[in-house]
């Protein structure tokens, strides 16, 4: 017989860690409210989150790492908005954020998820964080909570 593994998306009884950017603050705390909301919708307390603030999408990692490396949380759900300007600068800090995050999956024995908007226009972040496309935000915090539920199973 098969024996297949699916996560249930419960918050469950772990602390959740939201690392958030202050960068395009005017969109990054629509993803924030957005993860909070789905988090608490889902059985999350308040006391089970902790919200960490950081200036940009480049310090999401440092601090996503030291709370991943803690012990005390289940997953760490990261949240941030590059939106591309006049010049390279935006490539290098999607490189940076999504290498950063994806690092801590390897060597982490929690999940971070990626809700880091990388958008060509304000309006596509806009889009992105609570009217027409979704919220990245609310989408992050589900991922982290099936994610959990599915490694707990394995
Ligand atoms: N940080 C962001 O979070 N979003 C951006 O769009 C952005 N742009 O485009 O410059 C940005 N830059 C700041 C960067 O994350 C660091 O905070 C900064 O480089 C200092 O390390």
């Amino acid at each position: 017989m098969i024996k297949e593994i699916k996560g249930q998306v419960t918050a469950g009884k772990g602390n959740y860690a939201v690392v958030v950017s202050r960068f395009n603050e005017f969109v990054t705390a629509k993803l924030l409210a957005g993860a909070i909301d789905c988090l608490k919708r889902h059985g999350a307390s308040d006391e089970q989150i902790t919200v960490v603030w950081v200036p940009g999408a480049c310090e999401i990692t440092i601090a996503a790492k030291k709370l991943a490396q803690s012990g005390r949380y289940i997953a760490v759900i990261c949240l941030g908005a590059v939106i591309r300007g006049q010049t390279p600068h935006y490539d290098y800090v999607c490189q940076q954020v999504a290498r950063g995050i994806s690092q801590i999956n390897y060597d982490c024995a929690v999940p971070a998820t990626f809700g880091v908007l990388t958008c060509e226009t304000l309006e596509q972040a806009v889009e992105r964080a609570g009217t027409k496309m979704g919220n990245a935000g609310a989408d992050a915090a589900l991922t982290a909570m099936e994610t959990v539920n599915v490694i707990e199973q394995i």
